[in-house]
């Protein structure tokens, strides 16, 4: 089965799509999926994890570092490239298997000539600031070439420019561009080296040339007709956050081991690493040829954007593409990415929910702004946890003029889903340390932060939630928002819980904290609330959950409906002025999202109905809404259902089909949130996995078109290989186990014992 994304043909019109889709990463930095030739103007980036920059009143957004592969190409003095030349023959892959891009492109030269290019680049997983490329010549006949490679300084930047103080410079054979941030003065570096791969007896001049915010090396020599020139690249990203003394001294030393070591040697390094995260991350499915690249390219893009590397940054909204969405950590981690991480890595998922507790102090300002007690996690957050969300993020493509729009301010489930992460990742994997560590705190500031935001309706004696955005982001300023309000209750919940083992198992960190904190006040109010708090509940006749208070009440209209009414196919359908806010049409799964998270609490009769009632009311205007149909229609039963909506969540990133505007903003990229999504409609969904610390859930409900599901899961640090066919499911043990762990398939308990396999049959 093909691991290869490949696109044959240039096509001008997909160079920003294609950008994303052969994007390359390391969790330290993105490579987009341009050519060698690109420059700005075709949105190259070499877009930095945790790098973020503002300039004057516009908005905050992560840096991109100067582009070491720039590379241009020129026969008998006539530059070549996709965008000058005839180019009969291109094609553009990923190898996703081990994480290298390639391209292989045939131009029209003068005098008849064609002239062939290949190349071949990877960015370490090994190194993450090490990123190499290969890159091959070959002329029908003898001709003058000059190639021009380097750094390319002038970067792409949607609020830009970022880097302030570019000194481009030559040391020895090195090429070297340090810059600095404009607002934090944060230090980034890159260097560059080259090597040819040593044609015996080919005379080559080599000329340093500084052409604007470029510095390059100008090689020439007199191509033999038939033979292939090879050099290859070895470029070194450092910055000020590395926690190294000189960036720029790192930078240059590290591209010089590089090019000690030799491409072959770093690529077959490379290719291990994969190997090694594909090992226990890959998902097999037979019989669904579709299915399978689409889900194995989902886990690539997670595997390839996951900051293994720190724990002080965290997965922003669309990767490592560029600077969209200001290149901000939303609850897409926590609701969408996490699961992954935890089955698979739960290491890298412990970074993630680390992430939270480095930004606490961001959420207490938040709250502070906003007059309220606790923790206020940033609807975008970036490296301090300060809200980078504004109350205009919305431009009115009639008028032009920014919309109020009120994620920033009313979507404080934000707050519930960093409480949600944080004990999915300890009641999985029992590690206390993420409690121990800043994990509780966060933890009771964000009950606390909800405390405050609560009102108690005395005449009805009850808490409420109101004045809240939820999931649905088209209906703004609601009272009750079922999700919103159940996962409220889950905070506090957490909580309660969180105090009980502090107290029964570090008695002393306990009363610390609460000393600290001052939390003893809401001690009180804590279990009040809890207590008293109002969850909307199912209809006595339809079962359909309200999804929140007057919703009811809204214009039901078809989706068809709706968009006939759509003028301007960016307009946003949102907010005050949004053509859905005033009917029933659904931006994306809110309630079901609920009872997909909460499914245990639900009867099957409430699921089904919800599913039915709101699946053809949701417009599925963010990509994080097909999952969650496919979760909740796999849990009633329906894998058909699911099916559909499982392969628009894995291919988004394949077909480019997802909004690309909202309003007059650019939101393209990649889509982390549904790549995650496609790995739990797969494994939670299909598979019916869950885990409840000590034991292992798995309900399998395939889709016919699926012969067969195999993937691993880490539970309780032990590797778990699960292979599931029509009627049976497959348990083997890993090498390396040491203690039993208890299954329960379709209800039935087994007992996995260590480096053993089992099957039971499930039907
Ligand atoms: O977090 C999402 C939100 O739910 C819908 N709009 C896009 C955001 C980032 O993916």
């Amino acid at each position: 089965m093909s691991w290869i994304i490949e696109e044959k043909g240039y096509k001008k019109d997909n160079v920003e799509l294609n950008g994303n889709k052969f994007l390359l990463g390391n969790g330290y930095m993105g490579y987009r999926g341009t050519l060698e030739e690109f420059e700005k103007g075709q949105l190259v980036a070499c877009n930095l994890l945790g790098v973020y920059d503002k300039v004057g009143d516009k908005w905050r957004e992560p840096v991109n570092a100067p582009n070491g592969f720039y590379t241009g190409l020129s026969c008998d003095q006539t530059t070549l490239g996709t965008l000058n030349s005839e180019t009969p023959e291109h094609s553009q892959w990923l190898d996703i298997k081990s994480g290298l891009h390639s391209r292989r492109s045939v131009f029209s030269a003068p005098e008849g000539n064609r002239i062939e290019v290949e190349s071949q680049r990877f960015l370490g997983l090994f190194n993450v600031h090490l990123m190499c490329m290969k890159y091959s010549i070959k002329a029908a006949n003898k001709c003058n070439i000059e190639i021009k490679t380097g750094i390319d300084g002038e970067v792409w930047d949607i609020n830009g420019p970022h880097l302030t103080q570019l000194k481009p410079r030559a040391k020895g054979e090195q090429l070297v561009i340090d810059a600095a941030t404009g607002e934090l003065g944060c230090k980034v570096s890159v260097a560059e080296s080259m090597a040819f791969a040593g044609e015996a007896g080919v005379e080559m001049n080599q000329q340093i040339v500084a052409e604007d915010k470029k510095i390059l090396r100008k090689v020439t020599f007199k191509a033999q007709p038939g033979q292939v020139y090879t050099f290859f690249k070895y470029v070194s990203v450092y910055t000020g956050n590395d926690g190294v003394e000189d960036p720029s001294a790192s930078a240059e030393a590290d591209c010089l081991n590089a090019k000690t070591t030799g491409y072959d040697e770093l690529s077959a390094r490379n290719t291990a690493e994969w190997g090694k995260r594909w090992k226990i991350s890959d998902v097999k499915i037979s019989g669904d040829d579709t299915a399978q690249l689409a889900l194995r390219y989902s886990i690539y893009h997670l595997l390839s954007i996951a900051p293994a590397h720190s724990d002080k940054a965290s997965i922003p909204a669309r990767g490592l593409s560029g600077q969209v969405y200001k290149g901000a950590i939303f609850w897409d981690t926590e609701m969408f990415m996490l699961p992954f991480f935890l089955y698979t890595n739960p290491d890298i998922a412990r970074n993630l929910m680390r992430y939270r507790v480095h930004t606490l102090d961001g959420a207490r300002r938040k709250a502070v702004e906003y007059g309220y007690r606790g923790a206020y996690y940033a609807w975008e957050s970036q490296d301090t946890g300060d809200d980078a969300c504004t109350h205009f993020n919305v431009t009115d493509v009639f008028t032009g003029r920014p919309m109020r729009t009120y994620f920033r301010d009313k979507q404080i489930h934000i707050s519930t889903d960093v409480v949600y992460g944080i004990w999915q990742y300890f009641s999985m994997t029992g590690d206390e340390s993420i409690l121990l560590e800043g994990g509780a705190e966060v933890i009771l500031e964000c009950a606390r932060f909800l405390m405050s935001y609560a009102y108690f309706k005395k005449d009805k004696n009850r808490y409420e939630i109101l004045d809240v955005t939820g999931p649905d982001e088209y209906h703004e300023r609601v009272n009750n928002n079922a999700f919103t309000n159940k996962m409220v209750k889950n905070t506090l919940e957490v909580a309660g819980k969180t105090l009980k083992l502090l107290k029964e198992k570090h008695a002393a960190v306990c009363s610390e904290l609460v000393n600290r904190l001052g939390y003893e006040p809401e001690l009180d109010i804590l279990n009040e609330m809890n207590e008293l708090l109002y969850i909307p509940q199912p209809d006595g006749n339809s079962l359909v959950i309200e999804q929140f208070d007057g919703y009811h009440r809204l214009e039901d209209i078809s989706l068809k409906e709706l968009k006939s009414r759509i003028i301007d196919p960016n307009e946003y359908l949102g907010g005050g002025n949004g053509i859905a806010a005033t009917t029933k049409i659904l931006k994306q799964a809110d309630t079901v999202l609920m009872l997909n998270l909460f499914k245990d609490r639900y009867s099957y009769e409430v699921k089904k109905a919800n599913w039915e009632y709101y699946e053809p009311r949701t417009e599925h205007g963010s990509s994080l809404s097909p999952c969650v149909y496919a979760l909740l229609a796999t849990d009633i039963g329906n894998p058909e259902w699911a099916y559909k909506y499982f392969l628009k969540t894995a291919t988004i990133d394949l077909t480019g089909e997802s909004k690309q505007y909202a309003g007059t903003i650019y939101i393209g990229g990649t889509h982390p949130a549904a790549n995650g999504g496609a790995w739990m409609a797969a494994i939670l969904g299909f598979a019916g996995v869950s885990c409840s610390g000590s034991t292992g859930i798995i309900n399998p409900r395939l889709p016919a078109a699926w012969d067969s599901l195999e993937f691993n899961l880490v539970l309780g640090g032990q590797i778990f290989g699960v292979a599931i066919d029509k009627s049976s499911v497959t348990l083997h043990s890993e090498e390396g186990n040491t203690a039993d762990f208890i299954f329960y398939i379709a209800g039935q308990p087994v007992s996995c014992k260590p480096e053993q396999s089992i099957s039971v049959n499930y039907n």
